[in-house]
Protein backbone atom coordinates (compact mmCIF):
# COMPACT_ATOMS: atom_id res chain seq x y z
CA UNK A 1 0.00 0.00 0.00
CA UNK A 2 1.23 3.13 -0.97
CA UNK A 3 2.29 5.38 2.36
CA UNK A 4 1.13 8.73 0.47
CA UNK A 5 -2.56 7.78 0.01
CA UNK A 6 -4.94 8.05 3.00
CA UNK A 7 -7.18 4.98 3.31
CA UNK A 8 -11.08 5.87 3.29
CA UNK A 9 -11.16 4.54 7.08
CA UNK A 10 -8.59 7.21 8.16
CA UNK A 11 -10.60 9.77 5.62
CA UNK A 12 -13.87 8.66 7.72
CA UNK A 13 -11.80 9.16 11.26
CA UNK A 14 -10.76 12.88 10.01
CA UNK A 15 -13.76 14.23 9.00
CA UNK A 16 -15.68 12.40 11.91
CA UNK A 17 -18.45 11.44 9.78
CA UNK A 18 -19.94 9.36 13.33
CA UNK A 19 -19.35 5.53 13.86
CA UNK A 20 -22.62 4.49 12.52
CA UNK A 21 -22.28 6.36 9.01
CA UNK A 22 -18.69 5.34 8.70
CA UNK A 23 -19.93 1.31 9.18
CA UNK A 24 -22.51 2.35 6.41
CA UNK A 25 -19.57 3.28 4.19
CA UNK A 26 -17.19 0.61 5.07
CA UNK A 27 -20.18 -1.75 4.24
CA UNK A 28 -20.68 -0.21 0.97
CA UNK A 29 -17.12 0.29 0.13
CA UNK A 30 -16.19 -3.67 1.07
CA UNK A 31 -18.81 -4.49 -1.30
CA UNK A 32 -18.37 -2.52 -4.16
CA UNK A 33 -14.79 -4.38 -3.75
CA UNK A 34 -16.33 -7.57 -3.68
CA UNK A 35 -18.80 -6.27 -7.25
CA UNK A 36 -15.21 -5.57 -8.98
CA UNK A 37 -13.37 -8.71 -8.47
CA UNK A 38 -17.33 -10.04 -9.42
CA UNK A 39 -17.45 -8.29 -12.60
CA UNK A 40 -13.41 -8.68 -13.63
CA UNK A 41 -14.03 -12.29 -13.19
CA UNK A 42 -17.39 -12.41 -15.09
CA UNK A 43 -15.98 -14.14 -18.53
CA UNK A 44 -14.53 -16.45 -16.42
CA UNK A 45 -17.28 -17.40 -14.56
CA UNK A 46 -19.35 -17.92 -17.38
CA UNK A 47 -21.65 -14.96 -15.49
CA UNK A 48 -22.01 -12.69 -18.39
CA UNK A 49 -25.17 -12.73 -20.70
CA UNK A 50 -28.66 -12.56 -19.75
CA UNK A 51 -30.46 -13.95 -16.83
CA UNK A 52 -33.60 -15.04 -18.07
CA UNK A 53 -35.63 -12.95 -15.82
CA UNK A 54 -36.81 -9.06 -16.17
CA UNK A 55 -36.70 -6.42 -13.32
CA UNK A 56 -38.94 -4.39 -12.06
CA UNK A 57 -38.04 -1.76 -14.69
CA UNK A 58 -39.55 -4.39 -17.29
CA UNK A 59 -35.42 -4.71 -18.30
CA UNK A 60 -33.76 -7.92 -19.19
CA UNK A 61 -31.79 -8.69 -16.15
CA UNK A 62 -27.95 -9.43 -16.86
CA UNK A 63 -27.07 -12.19 -14.92
CA UNK A 64 -24.51 -10.32 -12.57
CA UNK A 65 -27.86 -7.68 -12.26
CA UNK A 66 -29.41 -10.64 -10.09
CA UNK A 67 -25.70 -10.90 -8.76
CA UNK A 68 -24.70 -7.54 -7.17
CA UNK A 69 -27.87 -6.70 -6.14
CA UNK A 70 -28.16 -10.01 -3.90
CA UNK A 71 -24.34 -9.10 -2.44
CA UNK A 72 -25.49 -5.27 -1.23
CA UNK A 73 -28.87 -6.04 -0.47
CA UNK A 74 -27.18 -9.22 1.79
CA UNK A 75 -24.70 -6.55 2.78
CA UNK A 76 -26.90 -3.74 4.09
CA UNK A 77 -29.11 -6.00 5.30
CA UNK A 78 -26.66 -7.41 7.78
CA UNK A 79 -25.36 -3.87 8.33
CA UNK A 80 -26.62 -2.39 11.75
CA UNK A 81 -27.15 1.29 11.37
CA UNK A 82 -29.26 0.58 8.73
CA UNK A 83 -32.91 0.31 8.26
CA UNK A 84 -33.82 0.01 5.44
CA UNK A 85 -32.67 -0.52 1.31
CA UNK A 86 -34.30 0.06 -2.01
CA UNK A 87 -32.87 -1.13 -4.77
CA UNK A 88 -33.47 -0.65 -8.91
CA UNK A 89 -34.03 -4.21 -9.28
CA UNK A 90 -36.43 -4.64 -6.73
CA UNK A 91 -39.75 -3.30 -6.66
CA UNK A 92 -40.04 -2.60 -3.02
CA UNK A 93 -37.99 -1.17 -0.28
CA UNK A 94 -36.60 -3.71 1.77
CA UNK A 95 -37.01 -2.78 5.78
CA UNK A 96 -34.06 -4.73 8.08
CA UNK A 97 -36.16 -4.96 11.32
CA UNK A 98 -33.96 -1.98 13.07
CA UNK A 99 -34.76 1.91 13.28
CA UNK A 100 -33.65 4.93 13.03
CA UNK A 101 -29.80 5.61 11.30
CA UNK A 102 -29.83 5.11 7.79
CA UNK A 103 -31.74 4.01 4.82
CA UNK A 104 -29.74 2.99 1.47
CA UNK A 105 -31.04 3.15 -2.20
CA UNK A 106 -28.84 1.82 -4.52
CA UNK A 107 -28.52 0.88 -8.55
CA UNK A 108 -26.28 -2.14 -7.77
CA UNK A 109 -25.03 -2.37 -11.42
CA UNK A 110 -25.28 0.38 -13.52
CA UNK A 111 -24.95 0.29 -17.30
CA UNK A 112 -25.15 -3.21 -17.36
CA UNK A 113 -25.84 -3.63 -20.86
CA UNK A 114 -22.06 -2.62 -21.22
CA UNK A 115 -21.04 -5.55 -19.27
CA UNK A 116 -21.07 -8.39 -22.49
CA UNK A 117 -19.03 -5.92 -24.42
CA UNK A 118 -16.27 -4.93 -21.67
CA UNK A 119 -17.42 -1.58 -21.34
CA UNK A 120 -16.90 0.36 -17.90
CA UNK A 121 -20.10 -0.39 -15.78
CA UNK A 122 -20.70 0.76 -11.95
CA UNK A 123 -22.47 1.08 -8.81
CA UNK A 124 -24.92 4.19 -7.22
CA UNK A 125 -26.09 5.00 -3.74
CA UNK A 126 -27.53 7.03 -1.64
CA UNK A 127 -27.68 7.38 2.00
CA UNK A 128 -30.55 8.68 3.43
CA UNK A 129 -31.61 9.63 7.05
CA UNK A 130 -34.07 6.94 8.63
CA UNK A 131 -36.95 7.72 11.04
CA UNK A 132 -36.41 7.79 14.26
CA UNK A 133 -38.01 5.07 16.57
CA UNK A 134 -39.86 3.38 14.09
CA UNK A 135 -39.71 0.81 11.12
CA UNK A 136 -39.34 3.11 7.76
CA UNK A 137 -42.10 3.09 4.83
CA UNK A 138 -41.56 3.64 1.37
CA UNK A 139 -42.53 7.60 1.71
CA UNK A 140 -39.49 7.96 4.12
CA UNK A 141 -37.21 7.03 0.57
CA UNK A 142 -39.54 10.12 -0.50
CA UNK A 143 -37.33 12.82 1.05
CA UNK A 144 -35.67 14.82 -1.64
CA UNK A 145 -32.23 14.56 -3.04
CA UNK A 146 -31.00 17.56 -0.61
CA UNK A 147 -31.79 15.51 2.24
CA UNK A 148 -28.93 13.10 1.32
CA UNK A 149 -26.41 12.00 4.06
CA UNK A 150 -24.28 10.83 1.38
CA UNK A 151 -23.98 9.63 -1.88
CA UNK A 152 -21.42 8.36 -4.45
CA UNK A 153 -20.59 5.74 -7.16
CA UNK A 154 -18.07 2.92 -7.57
CA UNK A 155 -17.19 2.89 -11.19
CA UNK A 156 -15.73 -1.07 -12.22
CA UNK A 157 -12.91 0.38 -15.03
CA UNK A 158 -9.34 0.31 -16.23
CA UNK A 159 -9.00 1.40 -12.22
CA UNK A 160 -11.85 0.77 -9.95
CA UNK A 161 -12.65 3.94 -7.81
CA UNK A 162 -15.27 4.85 -5.50
CA UNK A 163 -16.06 8.64 -5.83
CA UNK A 164 -18.56 10.06 -2.98
CA UNK A 165 -19.70 12.66 -0.61
CA UNK A 166 -20.15 13.09 2.58
CA UNK A 167 -21.59 15.82 2.46
CA UNK A 168 -18.68 18.22 1.76
CA UNK A 169 -16.09 17.94 -0.87
CA UNK A 170 -16.28 15.16 -3.63
CA UNK A 171 -13.21 12.42 -3.26
CA UNK A 172 -11.79 9.79 -5.26
CA UNK A 173 -10.71 6.48 -3.67
CA UNK A 174 -8.70 4.04 -5.94
CA UNK A 175 -8.90 0.38 -4.97
CA UNK A 176 -5.58 -1.48 -4.58
CA UNK A 177 -5.02 -4.86 -5.68
CA UNK A 178 -5.01 -5.78 -1.83
CA UNK A 179 -8.55 -4.25 -1.58
CA UNK A 180 -8.31 -1.37 0.02
CA UNK A 181 -9.58 1.84 -0.87
CA UNK A 182 -7.09 4.87 -0.94
CA UNK A 183 -7.18 8.70 -1.60
CA UNK A 184 -6.08 9.41 -4.89
CA UNK A 185 -8.26 12.06 -5.88
CA UNK A 186 -8.99 14.98 -3.55
CA UNK A 187 -11.39 17.77 -3.45
CA UNK A 188 -12.91 17.21 -6.82
CA UNK A 189 -13.76 19.87 -8.86
CA UNK A 190 -15.94 20.22 -12.11
CA UNK A 191 -14.65 23.35 -14.55
CA UNK A 192 -17.36 25.47 -15.35
CA UNK A 193 -16.67 25.91 -19.06
CA UNK A 194 -16.38 22.61 -21.67
CA UNK A 195 -16.39 21.69 -24.88
CA UNK A 196 -18.03 18.15 -24.46
CA UNK A 197 -21.17 16.88 -24.68
CA UNK A 198 -22.55 13.64 -23.53
CA UNK A 199 -26.02 12.39 -25.04
CA UNK A 200 -27.66 9.60 -27.39
CA UNK A 201 -27.82 11.66 -30.82
CA UNK A 202 -30.38 9.01 -31.74
CA UNK A 203 -32.88 9.89 -30.10
CA UNK A 204 -32.70 14.08 -31.46
CA UNK A 205 -36.57 13.33 -33.47
CA UNK A 206 -37.89 12.76 -30.06
CA UNK A 207 -36.07 15.81 -27.85
CA UNK A 208 -38.28 19.20 -27.18
CA UNK A 209 -37.33 21.89 -29.30
CA UNK A 210 -35.16 23.77 -26.43
CA UNK A 211 -32.68 20.45 -26.46
CA UNK A 212 -32.70 19.85 -29.66
CA UNK A 213 -31.86 23.91 -30.41
CA UNK A 214 -29.16 23.39 -27.70
CA UNK A 215 -27.35 20.28 -29.20
CA UNK A 216 -27.43 21.69 -32.49
CA UNK A 217 -26.00 24.94 -31.46
CA UNK A 218 -22.77 22.64 -30.15
CA UNK A 219 -22.99 20.83 -33.46
CA UNK A 220 -22.33 24.30 -35.66
CA UNK A 221 -19.53 24.71 -33.92
CA UNK A 222 -16.92 27.66 -34.20
CA UNK A 223 -19.22 28.73 -37.58
CA UNK A 224 -22.06 28.40 -35.21
CA UNK A 225 -23.73 30.81 -32.18
CA UNK A 226 -21.65 29.14 -29.76
CA UNK A 227 -18.38 30.12 -31.62
CA UNK A 228 -16.41 27.04 -30.03
CA UNK A 229 -16.11 23.46 -31.18
CA UNK A 230 -17.53 20.47 -29.32
CA UNK A 231 -16.92 17.39 -28.94
CA UNK A 232 -19.10 14.72 -28.06
CA UNK A 233 -19.29 11.03 -25.89
CA UNK A 234 -22.01 8.94 -25.16
CA UNK A 235 -20.71 5.39 -22.85
CA UNK A 236 -24.11 4.47 -22.35
CA UNK A 237 -23.20 4.01 -19.17
CA UNK A 238 -23.99 7.18 -16.91
CA UNK A 239 -21.26 6.35 -14.00
CA UNK A 240 -19.10 6.28 -16.71
CA UNK A 241 -19.96 9.66 -18.64
CA UNK A 242 -20.16 11.54 -14.83
CA UNK A 243 -16.89 10.01 -14.17
CA UNK A 244 -15.33 11.78 -16.82
CA UNK A 245 -17.41 14.80 -16.40
CA UNK A 246 -16.18 14.65 -12.71
CA UNK A 247 -12.30 14.56 -14.07
CA UNK A 248 -12.10 17.03 -16.38
CA UNK A 249 -15.55 18.64 -17.46
CA UNK A 250 -18.60 18.12 -19.82
CA UNK A 251 -22.37 18.28 -19.82
CA UNK A 252 -24.66 15.01 -20.07
CA UNK A 253 -27.81 15.31 -20.86
CA UNK A 254 -30.30 12.72 -21.09
CA UNK A 255 -33.95 14.33 -20.89
CA UNK A 256 -37.33 14.05 -21.68
CA UNK A 257 -38.54 12.94 -25.27
CA UNK A 258 -41.84 12.68 -26.70
CA UNK A 259 -42.14 9.12 -26.56
CA UNK A 260 -43.32 8.37 -23.20
CA UNK A 261 -44.94 12.17 -22.11
CA UNK A 262 -45.82 10.53 -18.92
CA UNK A 263 -42.01 9.64 -17.82
CA UNK A 264 -39.68 12.43 -17.61
CA UNK A 265 -36.26 10.02 -19.02
CA UNK A 266 -35.01 6.89 -18.85
CA UNK A 267 -32.97 7.36 -15.62
CA UNK A 268 -34.21 6.54 -12.36
CA UNK A 269 -34.21 9.84 -9.53
CA UNK A 270 -33.61 7.86 -6.42
CA UNK A 271 -30.76 6.40 -6.95
CA UNK A 272 -29.62 7.54 -10.15
CA UNK A 273 -30.57 11.23 -10.45
CA UNK A 274 -30.21 12.83 -6.84
CA UNK A 275 -26.94 10.62 -5.62
CA UNK A 276 -25.21 11.96 -9.42
CA UNK A 277 -26.54 15.82 -8.52
CA UNK A 278 -24.91 15.61 -5.15
CA UNK A 279 -22.03 14.77 -6.27
CA UNK A 280 -22.05 17.07 -9.21
CA UNK A 281 -23.25 20.37 -7.23
CA UNK A 282 -20.96 19.53 -4.36
CA UNK A 283 -18.15 19.58 -7.00
CA UNK A 284 -19.27 22.84 -8.28
CA UNK A 285 -21.42 21.76 -10.82
CA UNK A 286 -24.69 21.75 -11.59
CA UNK A 287 -27.63 19.44 -12.19
CA UNK A 288 -31.25 19.91 -13.31
CA UNK A 289 -34.57 18.53 -15.12
CA UNK A 290 -34.54 21.21 -17.54
CA UNK A 291 -37.18 22.72 -15.28
CA UNK A 292 -35.55 22.96 -12.20
CA UNK A 293 -32.59 21.64 -10.08
CA UNK A 294 -33.17 17.45 -9.43
CA UNK A 295 -32.26 17.59 -5.94
CA UNK A 296 -35.38 19.95 -5.20
CA UNK A 297 -37.64 17.53 -7.52
CA UNK A 298 -40.44 16.11 -4.98
CA UNK A 299 -39.95 11.88 -5.07
CA UNK A 300 -42.87 10.56 -5.24
CA UNK A 301 -42.13 7.19 -6.35
CA UNK A 302 -39.07 4.69 -5.64
CA UNK A 303 -38.81 3.88 -9.17
CA UNK A 304 -39.65 7.73 -10.44
CA UNK A 305 -37.88 8.86 -13.93
CA UNK A 306 -35.98 12.22 -14.32
CA UNK A 307 -34.87 14.01 -17.09
CA UNK A 308 -31.09 14.89 -16.60
CA UNK A 309 -28.57 17.63 -17.51
CA UNK A 310 -25.93 17.87 -15.34
CA UNK A 311 -22.37 18.94 -15.46
CA UNK A 312 -20.49 21.78 -16.47
CA UNK A 313 -22.55 24.92 -14.79
CA UNK A 314 -21.89 27.26 -18.19
CA UNK A 315 -23.92 24.53 -20.28
CA UNK A 316 -26.15 23.15 -17.84
CA UNK A 317 -27.46 26.47 -17.29
CA UNK A 318 -27.57 27.25 -21.52
CA UNK A 319 -29.20 23.55 -22.38
CA UNK A 320 -32.06 24.19 -19.19
CA UNK A 321 -33.00 27.80 -20.41
CA UNK A 322 -33.00 26.91 -24.26
CA UNK A 323 -35.75 27.24 -25.81
P1 LIG B 1 -29.32 4.48 -23.78
C1 LIG B 1 -27.77 2.33 -18.54
O1 LIG B 1 -28.76 1.43 -18.98
C2 LIG B 1 -28.46 3.66 -18.27
O2 LIG B 1 -29.41 3.51 -17.27
C3 LIG B 1 -27.43 4.71 -17.91
O3 LIG B 1 -26.34 4.18 -17.22
C4 LIG B 1 -27.03 5.29 -19.25
O4 LIG B 1 -26.60 6.64 -19.18
C5 LIG B 1 -28.31 5.17 -20.07
O5 LIG B 1 -29.09 4.12 -19.47
C6 LIG B 1 -28.03 4.79 -21.50
O6 LIG B 1 -29.27 4.81 -22.20
O7 LIG B 1 -30.76 4.81 -24.16
O8 LIG B 1 -28.32 5.37 -24.46
O9 LIG B 1 -28.96 3.02 -23.89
Amino acid sequence: MSASFPTLDEILTKQGVGEELAEVMRTIAGTCAQISEMVAGAGLEGALGLAGAVNVQDEEQKALDVMTDELMSAALGACDPVAGLASEEQEAMVATGRKGGYLVAFDPLDGSSNIDVNVSVGTIFSVLPAPEGRAPTEADFMVGGRAQIAAGYAIYGPQTMLVLTLGGEVQGFSLTPEGDWLLTHGDIKVPRATKEFAINMSNRRHWAPGIRAYIDDCLAGVEGPRGKNFNMRWVASMVADVHRILMRGGVFLYPWDAREPDRAGKLRLLYEGNPMSLLIERAGGKATNVEQPILDVKVTGLHQRVAVVLGSAEEVELASAAK
